[in-house]
């Protein structure tokens, strides 16, 4: 019980600071000490718009499976218990109707703690989600609600029939975000817009992203498939892998392989002139993701703001020459972060799990960042190290303007610095960080 209600502590308060932080005004006027006006982004990446909250539809809490699986089943508790524990897992999978060896695949490279359960079975007990949020009055993250099984103080929606594609997706989404899940009437092709819904309000950085819009999926985001005239309820499936290279995707989701069981997918997504495009799958045409990373934008603090672990809510600690808040005349996206003096000092990135002074358990696989005003390119670069400092590899700025550069990487990356490698004239800075955890 301490370890559910520390995480439900947890993500009440990352949500709150960064909602807090959200609200901050930005303040002060543009100014540049270079030439000229703002020009175009060099970058060709797609950002997606923030998504609009609307309401979630309620429904009445529903009548109790017998079989429900939940707060009462011991192999339930003794993983959420200790998730990280691989030795939970086939219990905890295994309980629910499954058979056969072996009863779970591993989530590959995302959340250690998350296998998806294997196959589905013929006869589908009901699983709760911890947390309580459709079924309490004030809909609180973490406070008490009425148990819809014991009517006790602790609430556990039923939130999925077992083993099917919504129960890992809503797992997954609580484990790694303290998410309560949202439970009944929530198939897996709506699933990505009820929790969009439900979270934005206080997860800045959550979006929805289309598929055609031209943004590839991220490692980690929650991929919603809806669409097909034949399966209404749609699909839904954690995203584990991303090829930009070769143009591929992979999804790991329950139910989704041969004889309804857990399985991990490699799909097309070939680049079109208008950037990624995911190929329609198993009859499913309209596909989008629930990318929860956050993006950092500079706006949360006022300018002038000396920054170093402000940022630990996102799961970033920024150091290096002393970086601040600054207006950019010649940047779009105004304020940006600059190291000292002025567009001119180096800017040191390190990551830690998100909302904890702990560093990264599992490193990041990928993170993006813009740089500039370049003048001369070339001046600047990115260099990312391992979590144990071990230069990886480095990233120059090699167009005009505002650049993104995409970094990723096989091996996990603990940190990374921005700095110049020669004269770059009127200096540069840093906007929009955004960490793929
Ligand atoms: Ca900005
Ligand atoms: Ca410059």
């Amino acid at each position: 019980m301490k370890w559910r209600t520390a995480i439900g502590l947890a993500a009440v308060l990352v949500l709150t600071l960064a909602f807090a932080m959200q609200v901050q005004a930005r303040s002060g006027s543009a100014h540049f000490p270079g030439p000229g006006h703002a020009q175009p982004r060099t970058s060709t990446s797609v950002k997606a718009a923030p998504i609009t909250p609307v309401p979630v539809a309620r429904p009445a809490a529903p009548a109790v499976d017998p079989a429900y699986v939940g707060n009462t089943d011991a192999a339930w508790v003794s993983y959420y218990n200790n998730p990280e524990d691989t030795s939970t897992w086939q219990a905890f999978c295994a309980d629910q109707g499954g058979s056969g060896i072996p009863d779970y695949i591993p989530v590959a490279n995302v959340v250690p703690a998350v296998p998806a359960c294997s196959p589905t079975p013929v006869s589908l007990p009901e699983i709760g989600i911890p947390g309580c949020y459709y079924n309490s009055p004030q809909d609180t993250l973490s406070g008490p609600c009425t148990d819809i099984v014991t009517g006790g103080a602790q609430s556990w929606p039923i939130t999925s029939s077992a083993q099917q594609c919504v129960e890992l997706a809503e797992r997954y989404l609580y484990l790694r975000y303290g998410w309560a899940g949202i439970g009944v009437g929530v198939g897996g092709g709506s699933l990505v817009q009820a929790y969009a819904a439900a979270y934005a309000p206080t997860a800045p950085g959550l979006r929805v992203i289309h598929n055609g819009s031209g943004s590839a999926p991220a490692v980690g985001d929650v991929i919603s498939f809806s669409g097909s005239t034949i399966n209404t309820a749609g699909h839904v499936a954690i995203v584990t892998a991303v090829d930009l290279v070769n143009g591929t995707v992979t999804f790991t989701g329950q139910n989704q392989g041969a004889n309804n069981a857990a399985a991990s997918t490699l799909w097309p997504m070939p680049k079109t002139p208008k950037g990624w495009s995911v190929t329609p799958w198993s009859g499913y045409k309209n596909i989008e993701w629930l990318h929860a990373q956050p993006i950092i934008t500079f706006s949360e603090f006022p300018v002038g703001t000396a920054i170093g672990s402000q940022y630990l809510t996102d799961g970033i600690k920024f150091t290096g020459d002393n970086p601040y808040i600054t207006t950019d005349g010649s940047n779009p996206t105004s304020p940006v972060l600059s190291g000292t003096p002025r567009f001119q000092g180096s800017i040191t990135g390190t990551f830690f799990v998100p909302g904890t002074t702990a560093p990264q358990r599992t490193g990041v696989l990928a993170f993006s960042v813009d740089v500039g005003y370049i003048d001369n390119p070339n001046s600047v670069e990115v260099v990312y190290f391992d979590m144990k400092g071990k230069r990886l590899g480095s990233l120059l700025a090699s167009a005009f303007g505002i650049d993104t550069l995409n970094v990723t990487s096989s091996i996990p990356i603990g940190s990374f610095t921005v700095h110049s490698v020669t004269n770059e004239p009127y200096g540069w800075a840093i906007d929009n960080v955004a960490i793929h955890f």
